[in-house]
């Protein structure tokens, strides 16, 4: 991945202190060595601990960079929606269409018709959908979505739960623990921030226990764990309330800790114990659920119970299912009852953001408001840069958490995330806020990248017109009406923030030109304010200086010079950080930002929204796409779509030096293969009500048999058939959502058989 020949002490060669900020659990340094105004090498952090050292992905960015796959000027669609044909237009035409467009669905239907289809392609302060979202609110706003697809579930658990998501400890704190259980946590592939994997490298050195709890043995599993426990996909709520009943009935809980910072315990007791329903949750009842044999949750119940201090970390993964805040909540709760919170070598799990400036600054401004208070949410009366004018005033939808500060925000003009090809087929006839007639596509791979992809073309061929920014032809810009190029982190200057709150920022210094005939989302917007008559404001300042006054609330930036100068900043912090630790140590003072001022085992909000799979205690349910339900008779599979080490969701799909590390495929048990007569590397169907995709099996001991995988992100690509040869995962899954707002991801099922393909070659 390097050239051998780039000396840095080169006269012509120059290093660019830069980095990477794709959405993929990192942020980290890369060196960008520039000979004749091209990269032709990367380098990473070396400077001392903790080190911010690029994963494979940003060091083979290169290859992204040049790639001949990049969009290299304007086009406009010349053959039907989805075809993929277009003609090259220069930027001036492309730029006054996209405006008139703009003018014209705003004058005839109002701003509501414009929907904005954003994700998660950069991650910097600047660019990606900053400036697209600050020119539409200028412009009178937009219908916007609410709902995340990394953590939705996990995010509603831990506002219902804590009151905020800031409930994770420093990974230092990682050190301090004497039992860490991975649930549904794959950090050596997903990054979780760059010192993660060191922190879990040194524990396992330490010989502190880890514990992997996932359908899939990861590479996290067999790397740093133990033990492995292979469980059943979307059953893990069942497992966390039967190590509850193991730790209730041999009195093994934090008495003095659930007195003293909880409430509802003794409902929830009611409800482990069967009391509620006269089911006993015991490890037995579990064991049938989740496929984990009962001695097995016994002794990891007695084990977490009597391990003091033990760090439970609720991944998200399995709060990706269909009844996903349950899980998240019943693993909550189970840090509650054995009194893990606000310790050192503790953890809280819930949402799991540790320090951050963002919240330094946050909580700052909410102190100068009433002591102790909890306001409920109101749309400001006045428009801010920051917030979308159609949203104004909007009471709050049915089913929020709007009476806490924080989390997801309620505004009932929002649709969720998952449910946007339903709003655009149905709109206000069918229920929804808006019709829509325009999308407005920055930064994301929309199509390929949200539940049931089939629908979401049908969706996309209905609407009027179809702008998207991006760097590729992706099966989502193909859908455009007119695509803008976009250049690259490496062609422009940004600031990225941690993923998860560790303490320090990455400088992106521009390390060449902007390749082709492209422009950044910044310019491009810069662009459009002229023709749409916006004032712009901060747009059109130089990026330095934006990115000078975006910054300036983050004190922790001592030096703005010497981040831009290094290309990080790490932030030295007392000691690293334990969530609650003020709640824990003064509760007096520090009550936690429920309505309660406790932990809430019993959410009284919750309980209010009185909706029936919303219960104010954790629950385990089944839903309509579980092992046990009547559709289970046709596709008796649950397939799992979890992210990949090769890739950045969709990103990075077609980078050679990435392919070689995990070819696309679909993970089966050596158990289900054989009853279907599938060997490793045949061509197989994978396939449901929604769609089929065909991609080579892998066949392997490393999944639980009834459960098989498709690693999310490859680009969907139907044949004449319809069939998906590209395999991309949500092809198959469903665009629904789970009360709390989880999206399903890991909750659909399928069917496996060998391709028609293949059995004609065998015969
Ligand atoms: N089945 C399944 N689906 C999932 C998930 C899952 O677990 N299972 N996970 C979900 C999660 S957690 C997430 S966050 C989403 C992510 O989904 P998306 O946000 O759609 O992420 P990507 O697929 O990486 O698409 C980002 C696009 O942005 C483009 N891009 C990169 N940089 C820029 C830029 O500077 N400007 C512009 N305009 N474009 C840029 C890239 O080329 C890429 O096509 O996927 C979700 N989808
Ligand atoms: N390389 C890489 N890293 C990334 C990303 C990427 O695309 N690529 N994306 C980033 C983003 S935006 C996000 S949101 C995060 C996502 O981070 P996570 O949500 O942690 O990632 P996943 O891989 O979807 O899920 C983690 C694990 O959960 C397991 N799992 C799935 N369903 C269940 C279940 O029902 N029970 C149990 N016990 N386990 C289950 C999966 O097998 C997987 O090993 O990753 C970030 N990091
Ligand atoms: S892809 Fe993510 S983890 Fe890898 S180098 Fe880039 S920012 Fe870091
Ligand atoms: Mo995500």
């Amino acid at each position: 991945m390097s050239d051998k020949n780039s000396d840095p002490n080169s006269e012509n060669i120059k290093i660019v202190n830069t980095g990477c900020c794709h959405d993929c659990g990192g942020r980290c340094v890369l060196r960008a060595h520039v000979k004749n105004g091209k990269i032709i090498r990367f380098e990473t952090d070396n400077s001392e601990e903790t080190t911010l050292r690029a994963c494979a992905r940003g060091r083979a960015y290169r290859q992204r960079v040049y790639s001949d796959l990049r969009l290299k000027y304007p086009l406009r669609r010349i053959g039907e929606r989805g075809d993929g044909e277009f003609e090259q237009i220069s930027w001036d035409d492309a730029l006054d269409e996209v405006a008139s467009k703009l003018i014209e669905v705003k004058e005839k239907y109002g701003n509501a018709s414009i929907l904005l289809m954003a994700g998660s392609g950069n991650q910097g302060m600047l660019h990606g959908i900053v400036p697209v979202a600050l020119m539409l609110h200028q412009f009178g706003g937009y219908t916007r979505f609410w709902g995340a697809p990394s953590y939705e579930g996990a995010l509603f658990a831990s506002m219902a739960t804590y009151g905020t998501i800031k409930t994770g400890n420093a990974r230092e704190d990682l050190l301090n623990t004497k039992l860490i259980i991975m649930w549904g946590w794959n950090p050596a592939n997903l990054i979780w921030d760059p010192e993660t994997r060191l922190m879990l490298a040194k524990a396992r050195e330490k010989d502190i226990k880890i514990i992997a709890i996932d359908p899939i043995y990861t590479d996290s599993a067999a790397i740093f764990a133990h033990q492995w426990i292979p469980i059943r996909p979307g059953t893990d709520a069942a497992m966390l309330i039967a190590m509850a009943y193991v730790i209730i009935t041999e009195n093994l809980q934090d008495q003095a800790f659930i007195d003293k910072y909880t409430v509802g315990f003794d409902k929830y007791k009611e409800y482990v114990l069967g009391l509620e329903d006269g089911l006993p949750k015991t490890p037995e009842w579990a064991e049938k659920i989740t496929k984990v044999p009962a001695e097995t949750i016994t002794n990891l119940a007695r084990e977490y119970a009597t391990t003091k201090p033990a760090a439970l970390i609720v991944g998200w993964g399995a709060a990706r299912t269909a009844m996903g805040e349950q899980y998240s909540r019943a693993g909550n709760v189970l840090t509650a009852i054995t009194g893990n919170i606000g310790i050192k070598g503790g953890y809280a799990a819930g949402f799991m953001r540790a320090y951050s400036s963002r919240e330094t600054i946050m909580s700052r401004q909410k102190k100068k408001k009433k002591e102790g208070s909890i306001v409920e949410k109101e749309q400001p009366s006045k428009p801010r840069a920051q917030d979308n004018p159609v949203d104004f005033g909007a009471p709050p939808r049915k089913y929020s958490l709007y009476k806490l500060r924080g989390g997801t925000n309620p505004a009932s003009t929002r649709v969720h995330i998952n449910d946007l090809y339903n709003l655009i087929l149905k709109g206000c006839d069918g229920g929804y806020p808006a019709d829509i007639k325009m999308a407005y596509v920055v930064a994301t791979n929309r199509l390929n990248q949200y539940c049931n992809t089939n629908k979401g073309v049908e969706a996309l061929k209905a609407l009027d017109f179809i702008v998207v920014h991006e760097q590729f032809m992706t099966p989502t810009a193909k859908f455009a009406d007119i695509i803008l190029p976009v250049n690259t982190f490496m062609e422009r200057n940004d600031v990225a923030v941690p993923w998860l709150g560790s303490p320090y920022y990455i400088y992106l210094n521009k390390a060449i030109d902007s390749l082709f005939d492209t422009k950044s989302d910044l310019e491009i917007c810069q662009e459009l304010c002229k023709r749409l008559e916006l004032p712009g404001d901060l747009l059109n300042l130089p990026e330095d200086q934006i990115l000078r006054l975006l910054t300036a609330p983050r004190r922790d930036i001592k030096s703005y010079n010497k981040m831009k100068k290094d290309g990080f900043y790490k932030v030295k912090v007392a000691e690293p950080f334990i969530a609650f630790r003020e709640q824990i140590e003064d509760p007096d003072n520090h009550p936690f930002p429920t309505l309660s001022g406790k932990i809430e085992i019993y959410c009284e909000h919750m309980a209010e929204l009185n909706h029936p799979l919303m219960p104010p205690i954790p629950k385990y349910f089944s839903h309509n796409e579980h092992y046990d339900s009547p559709k289970a008779e046709n596709y008796p599979l649950q397939l799992l779509t979890p992210h990949n080490k090769r890739r950045t969701h969709s990103s990075l799909h077609h980078m050679p030096w990435l392919e070689e590390i995990e070819p696309h495929a679909v993970w089966i048990s050596s158990v289900d293969a054989s009853q279907r007569g599938i060997k490793n590397r045949d061509l197989v169907d994978v396939y449901n009500d929604r769609g089929r995709i065909r991609i080579p099996a892998k066949v392997t001991e490393r999944i639980i048999p009834g459960a098989v995988c498709v690693y999310q992100g490859a680009w969907f690509n139907p044949d004449k058939d319809g069939v998906d040869i590209g395999g991309c995962a949500n092809t198959l899954t469903n665009d629904s959502y789970s009360p709390g707002g989880a999206l399903p991801m890991n909750s659909a099922l399928v069917q496996v058989e060998l391709s028609p393909k293949t059995q004609m070659e065998e015969s």
